[in-house]
């Protein structure tokens, strides 16, 4: 039997896919629906339940802003959200909406391909359920499928392990175990120190020594909250007008502009205040390699006083790319973790990691008998969650097959020969450079206004122009060689951390604010780029 023909079908229940039920459903009065692999709402913070998971992005700009009622009535209790209070106010949300009811949970999709003669999108679930719909919009997030690296020898491996992009609902314990951890990205700065607290030992395996700053997170006072509240639609225009979508601005002077002294004390006071401002003390911090040095020898300095052991520091302050040119994690307690007698530091760039054997992991330099192995070794980023949907377009051409060399896109927002499919945050937008939650309202307000205008226009069918996607990947490719971000040779951002990947710079570099006006361009200009066709072409 043909499934009911919906107008849109949206994968994925985190921020993106919650938004957009929203807009297409309660605004635009479509049918929609989500499908969800998950058994709630979430998306991203479903599966990231690992030791201290906690956002860098502040409390106060790490949520939606196209509601004026919520930003009043929820409060945050700390600078940064903790994991379970993002997922308290997702469903706050979700409620707040009445979206559950239009989220399938549990349903994971395996295949969607599009149906030309129908104009129809046609999605499989692993369950052996059929969907199909007019629209199909991917809110996948970027960071949604788990790196698990293919050491030899993992099948074998006596303990457990685990990936903390899935960790394990009911929590893990590791009193008394002696456990492993690879990856010491953003994600396993966090973890370390907590799992440290716990473990009987922490054998923590770097492969890339990476900078990081203090997060100083601390519980909200009233006063804050109550400034906040009192001044949202200021917080929320500096959100909307700067680079990254924080809410505080990139400093519009030169490191080159102040007396070393200056230079110290600014550094000292950001420091101070811990966060992701630090790289904003400066505006040519990430634009210029010698301004960028200053700050990362800064950084490093910080790290050898820190660490006592001169090894641990000088393996941990021996950083092989500029400051900020991987995403730059802040932690809480990450270099005093180390300082720990019952925490060591294994170099697997100079003794790689040869194999997990029965009892643990096998360097060059030798075997470490473990309890337990976490991988904090990251994502098959922007293009994993999305090729793994395993969808194909129009002439049955497989999205794999058209992104075997990387990403193509228009905007980040749609893929030639694949009609009527919107990729939220896709590679080739701001996405990963921004702060999450702004990306996305701009990416859903902009699929859903397209949408809009399609049924109002009667546009059956609409795809980007050979030559628009063309040139926006030398946009793109442009953008990043303003910044400093193409110089960190293992760069998630880059492909470099999942082997075999193609090496490409997938988001746009060129900041939020830039980026949000190029696209009001696109619609002012009758979707500039597009190729919209009516439903009378088609029959
Ligand atoms: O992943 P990563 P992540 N052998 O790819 C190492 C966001 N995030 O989960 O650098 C040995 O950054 C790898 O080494 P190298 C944020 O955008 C946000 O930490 O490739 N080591 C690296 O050390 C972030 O950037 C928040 O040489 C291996 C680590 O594993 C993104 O998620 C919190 C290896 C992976 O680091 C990803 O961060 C956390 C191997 N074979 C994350 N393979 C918040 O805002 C990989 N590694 C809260």
């Amino acid at each position: 039997m043909n499934p009911p023909v919906l107008d849109a079908l949206i994968i994925g229940a985190g921020f993106s896919g919650m938004y957009q039920l929203h807009c297409l459903r309660d605004r635009q009065g479509l049918s929609a629906l989500v499908l969800e692999a998950g058994a709630g709402v979430g998306g991203t913070w479903y599966w990231n339940r690992y030791p201290g998971a906690r956002c860098d992005s502040e409390s106060h700009s790490y949520c939606y802003s196209f509601s004026q009622e919520m930003l009043q009535e929820w409060e945050w209790s700390e600078r940064y959200p903790e994991q379970p209070e993002i997922m308290r106010y997702m469903n706050y949300v979700a409620d707040k909406f009445d979206l559950k009811r239009d989220i399938r949970f549990n349903t994971r999709v395996i295949a969607a391909h599009w149906d030309a003669p129908a104009n129809l999108w046609r999605v499989e679930t692993e369950a052996g359920q059929s969907y199909a719909a007019r629209y199909l919009i991917t809110a996948v997030g970027c960071l949604s499928t788990a790196n698990v690296p293919k050491f030899l020898g993992l099948e074998s491996y006596e303990g457990r392990w685990v990936h903390t992009g899935e960790w394990p609902h009911e929590g893990v314990d590791f009193t008394g175990l002696r456990v492993g951890q690879i990856g010491t990205g953003s994600t396993g700065i966090q973890s370390i120190p907590v799992i440290a607290a716990q473990a009987a030992s922490l054998t923590v395996f770097q492969r890339t020594a990476n900078y990081s700053t203090p997060a100083r997170n601390h519980p909200l006072s009233p006063e804050f909250q109550a400034w906040v509240k009192a001044n949202y639609g200021e917080i929320v225009q500096t959100m909307r007008e700067t680079r990254n979508g924080h809410w505080f601005r990139i400093k519009d002077r030169s490191i080159f502009d102040v007396t070393d002294e200056e230079r110290e004390a600014a550094f000292e006071e950001s420091w101070e205040k811990g966060g992701l401002q630090f790289r904003s003390e400066f505006g040519d911090i990430t634009t210029n390699l010698e301004a960028n040095s200053k700050a990362a020898e800064f950084i490093k300095r910080k790290i050898r006083e820190t660490v006592k052991d001169p090894e641990k520091a000088r393996l941990l302050s021996d950083i092989d790319h500029p400051y900020a040119a991987k995403r730059p994690p802040i932690d809480t307690g990450y270099f005093e973790a180390m300082n720990l007698d019952h925490v060591s530091l294994v170099d697997v760039k100079a003794n790689p990691i040869v194999e997990i054997t029965p009892k643990g992991v096998r360097t060059t330099a030798g075997e470490y008998e473990l309890d337990m192995i976490v991988f904090a070794t990251g994502f098959d980023a922007m293009t994993g969650p999305l090729l793994r949907l395993n969808i194909t377009g129009r002439d049955g051409v497989a999205l794999r097959d058209v992104w075997a060399a990387g990403p193509r896109s228009y905007l980040g927002l749609q893929v030639e020969g694949f009609p009527n499919m919107f990729t939220i945050t896709g590679p080739g937008s701001p996405s990963v450079l921004t702060n999450m939650p702004v990306a996305i309202e701009q990416h859903v307000e902009f699929i859903t206004t397209l949408i809009a205008h399609m049924r109002a226009e009667g546009v059956a069918r609409i795809e980007p122009e050979a030559e628009a996607v063309a040139d926006w990947l030398v946009k793109v490719n442009e953008a990043s060689h303003e910044t400093l971000l193409p110089q960190a040779a293992s760069s998630w951002y880059l492909g470099a951390n999942v082997p075999g990947k193609p090496r490409v710079f997938m988001p746009y570099a060129g900041g939020m604010a830039k980026y949000r006006g190029i696209c009001e361009e696109v619609a002012a200009e009758g979707y500039k780029g597009f190729v919209l066709e009516r439903e009378t072409a088609l029959t």
